[in-house]
Formats: C-alpha cells, sequence, structure tokens
C-alpha cells in the first residue's frame, strides 16, 4: 500500500492572522523554490482557529499545494457549547485535518481517550481526518515501556470511532516534545508498529496498511530522515521547527 508521507506543521499557540500569511506565503515559495513534489509528500500546517479563514483565503487564491487543519475540534456538532469550535465549521474553511489528543491537550484540559475519540468522530462525520495523538510520559516509559499506553490511549480513542473513515495517528511521546530530545527511529518505529497492529485489531489489515502514522517530539531537518527510513513511519508532527520556512520545508524535502 502506498502511504503519502504527511509533514505536518503544528503552530501551536504561536502567530497571529497577519504573521500567519507571512510564513504560510514564505513556506510556499521556499517549497517551490525546492521544486517540493507535492505528490510524493503532503505538506500540511496548523495554525491556531483565528488563522484559518485567512489562510485558507490565501492557499486558495494563489492555488498553494498547501493543505491545512486545526489544532482541536469539539466533540459537538452544534448547539450550547461556549468556546467550541464544530468540525463543520472546520469542513466549510476546507481544513483537511484536525488534531484531536495533543499531549498538552490532554495535560492542560484533562482531555480523556474517549473525548479524543468523540472529537475523532465528530472530524470523521464531517469529512474532516482527525490527527489522533498518542504517547506516553517519561513515568510511563518507566514503569510500563513505551507501547503500552500509547496502544491503550488509541483503542480508547478508536472505540468511540465509526468504522469506516480516514483517520491519521501521531505517536509523540512527551518526554520528547519540545524538549529537544527526540526519540530515536528505533524507538519511533517500535511504538509506530505496535500501532498499525492495533488499528488492524480493531479497523482490519486494510486500515491498517493504508492509516498514517506520523512521529512527533522535537523533529528537525537535521533528525527526519531516520524516522522516514522506517518501515511503519509515514511522516512527522512538527511543533517548535515548523515556524521557521526555510526549517520546516527542509523537512519536507527529508529525502
Ligand atoms: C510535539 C511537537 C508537535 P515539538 O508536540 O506536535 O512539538 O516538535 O516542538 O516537540
Amino acid at each position: 500500500v502506498n502511504r503519502t508521507p504527511l509533514i505536518a506543521g503544528n503552530w501551536k499557540l504561536h502567530n497571529d492572522h497577519l504573521q500567519a500569511i507571512a510564513l504560510v506565503q514564505k513556506l510556499a515559495w521556499t517549497l517551490q523554490d525546492a521544486r517540493h513534489d507535492h505528490a510524493a509528500v503532503e505538506v500540511a500546517v496548523f495554525p491556531p482557529f483565528t488563522d484559518l479563514r485567512s489562510v485558507q483565503t490565501l492557499v486558495s487564491a494563489e492555488k498553494f499545494e498547501l493543505r491545512f487543519g486545526a489544532q482541536d475540534v469539539s466533540e459537538h456538532d452544534s448547539g450550547a457549547h461556549t468556546g467550541e469550535v464544530a468540525a463543520s465549521m472546520l469542513a466549510k474553511l476546507e481544513c483537511s485535518y484536525a488534531i484531536v489528543g495533543h499531549s498538552e491537550r490532554r495535560q492542560d484540559h484533562g482531555e480523556s481517550s474517549a473525548l479524543v475519540g468523540r472529537k475523532a468522530a465528530a472530524a470523521v462525520r464531517h469529512g474532516v481526518t482527525p490527527i489522533i495523538c498518542v504517547g506516553e510520559t517519561e513515568a510511563d516509559l518507566e514503569q510500563h515501556g513505551a507501547s503500552a499506553v500509547p496502544v491503550q490511549q488509541l483503542r480508547e480513542a478508536l472505540a468511540e470511532l465509526p468504522a469506516a473513515g480516514e483517520i491519521v495517528v501521531a505517536y509523540e511521546p512527551v518526554w520528547a516534545i519540545g524538549s529537544g530530545k527526540a526519540a530515536t527511529a528505533e524507538q519511533a518505529q517500535q511504538v509506530a508498529h505496535a500501532l498499525r497492529q492495533t488499528i488492524a485489531e480493531v479497523r482490519g489489515d486494510e486500515a491498517a496498511a493504508s492509516t498514517r502514522i506520523l512521529y512527533g517530539g522535537s523533529v528537525k531537518s537535521g533528525n527526519i530522515a531516520g524516522f522516514m527510513r522506517e518501515p511503519d513511519v509515514d511522516g512527522a508532527l512538527v511543533g517548535g521547527a515548523s515556524l521557521d520556512a526555510a526549517e520546516f520545508a527542509a523537512i519536507a524535502r527529508f529525502q
């Protein structure tokens, strides 16, 4: 099965809409200069909600081959849910993806894997592909080894999802996030393989073969190639290094 690699830039709480326009423009031009092969590697950015309309307008006006998505989505489709943003709203803004269950949301907002699964289900209902994030803390790693907690998180999230519909899974060890201390390629492969087996058990072999699994946690242009050589790693979720157009474009040219 051919899984198109996905290089996803999670901007987190950085860039207002004017900075977003400048960064997207610079990124698109840099990719163009590098003769980036859009068919071979998909590149996507994840700005704050307030930037999405500006990014959509720019990308569609300039016909940039750049995807974009949101950093979160509501589990609800509409109603009395102050502060939430619905998947249908993201779909109307041409968001391809919504990140769900990033460890910063699990930590800062107490999100459970079941909630993460319901958010993913809301995205799927509206044709937005969820990027379901899982990952263990340093304490989990010492206590249970690398795969146990991410596999359990994924299992609980998938239990909330319909059997059909595209998903992406991101393995982000919490100890590697923003720490400069990335996992080794072998560690990422080991967990990605366990996650793919979990997808096979829950959603079947075909889904497991076609689902992209990303690695995230201190990815840079200097370490991306090692991750991409691993058979079960199909891309990266990049935080800090996605805020610089040249560095992010270099990550997207990992070959
Ligand atoms: C992990 C990653 C992006 P960073 O959170 O989701 O961030 O690359 O800064 O570790």
